[in-house]
């Protein structure tokens, strides 16, 4: 066992991978009661990293920085001492049994797939919540921006539909993988994942990005061929220029009236996720 004032990377590894593989949460309780999410990728990031200063131009001036959601979330605390903040990302795999009954859907998805949507993001938001009280309870201030009181799902004129933590580019920030043509982030374990983070007063030593190019993983952009996703899109919402938000949305609303059917309030799409080169890791370049 390692202990989070000798080994703080190891001890978060260990605890996520714990939980993530004990909880009876991340399982299929109303299917067959397999997992929903496989061993998690993690990846720790600097909250002085200047790719989250660089976001504010990428995304919008909203997009928050790891300093803003801890102060945003603990204004009475004093500011200064959170100069060595840090984040930490993880990446939960959808397994091959999920991703084999996605593959084979035209146009909705499976009820595995579905389920993960509701029932695996219930189970991520318990890894959040968990992973930022084993944060507290050690004495540090911890918080998953996406359950703290700054966190805000916003139209923008330049990003469109986008919130102001978006968890594929803290990923990618933690280098945790690179984004696709259909915005997805492919990352080892594929793009066939959900994912999420904490910001943390705890300082961390930062994971090494192996990629240089922010699209570097996508066939598309490296080689110009493929565009598997295009296909895969039911809502023909992907073109060679890339995702239309709006059109994904169309189609996610059309899924979201078959809620009763799938026993599942959000039962999402992810069409574009399985059955293309990168569904389970990164695809090899032709
Ligand atoms: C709003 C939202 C949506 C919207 C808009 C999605 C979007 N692309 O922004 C809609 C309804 C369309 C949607 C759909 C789906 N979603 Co959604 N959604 C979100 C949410 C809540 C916020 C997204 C956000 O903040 N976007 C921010 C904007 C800025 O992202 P963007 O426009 O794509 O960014 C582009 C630019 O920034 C650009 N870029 C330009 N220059 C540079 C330079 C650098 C250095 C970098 C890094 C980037 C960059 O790269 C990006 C890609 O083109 C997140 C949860 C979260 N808080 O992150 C989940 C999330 C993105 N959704 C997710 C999923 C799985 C889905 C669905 C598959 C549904 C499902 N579950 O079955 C579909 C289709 C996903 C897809 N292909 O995009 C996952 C993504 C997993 C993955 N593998 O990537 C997330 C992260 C949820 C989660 N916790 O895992 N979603």
């Amino acid at each position: 066992m390692y202990s989070l004032s000798e080994k703080p990377e190891e001890t978060l590894v260990q605890e996520i991978q714990k939980f993530v593989s004990e909880s009876p949460d991340n399982r299929q309780s109303r299917i067959d009661g397999s997992a929903h999410f496989e061993t998690p990728l993690i990846g720790f990031a600097d909250a002085q990293d200047r790719l989250f200063q660089d976001f504010k131009n990428i995304i919008g001036d909203f997009h928050l920085t790891p300093l803003e959601v801890l102060q945003g979330s603990f204004p009475d605390e004093h500011v200064g001492s959170w100069n060595k903040a840090s984040v930490i990302s993880w990446i939960l795999p959808i397994p091959e049994a999920t991703r084999k009954s996605n593959r084979q859907q035209t146009r909705y998805p499976s009820k595995a797939w579905a389920h993960t949507r509701t029932y695996g993001e219930e189970f991520n938001n318990k890894l959040r919540e968990h992973l930022a009280s084993f944060l507290r309870k050690e004495g540090f201030f911890a918080i998953a921006p996406m359950q703290s009181p700054v966190f805000e799902v916003l139209q923008s004129e330049k990003a469109g539909f986008t919130s102001n933590w978006s968890e594929r580019h803290v990923a990618y920030v933690s280098g945790l993988g690179t984004f696709g043509l259909s915005r997805g982030l492919i990352t080892a374990r594929g793009i066939a994942m959900r994912c999420g983070s904490v910001v943390t007063s705890l300082k961390l030593t930062p994971t090494e990005r192996p990629y240089s190019n922010f699209q570097e993983y996508c066939l598309f952009y490296s080689s110009g061929k493929c565009g598997r996703c295009i296909k895969r899109c039911p809502g023909k919402a992907i073109s060679e220029k890339g995702q239309n938000k709006d059109q994904c949305m169309v189609h996610c609303s059309e899924v979201m009236e078959k809620s009763d059917e799938y026993d599942a309030v959000m039962p999402g799409c992810g069409l574009c996720l399985t059955g293309v080169p990168c569904e389970a890791g990164i695809p090899k370049k032709f």
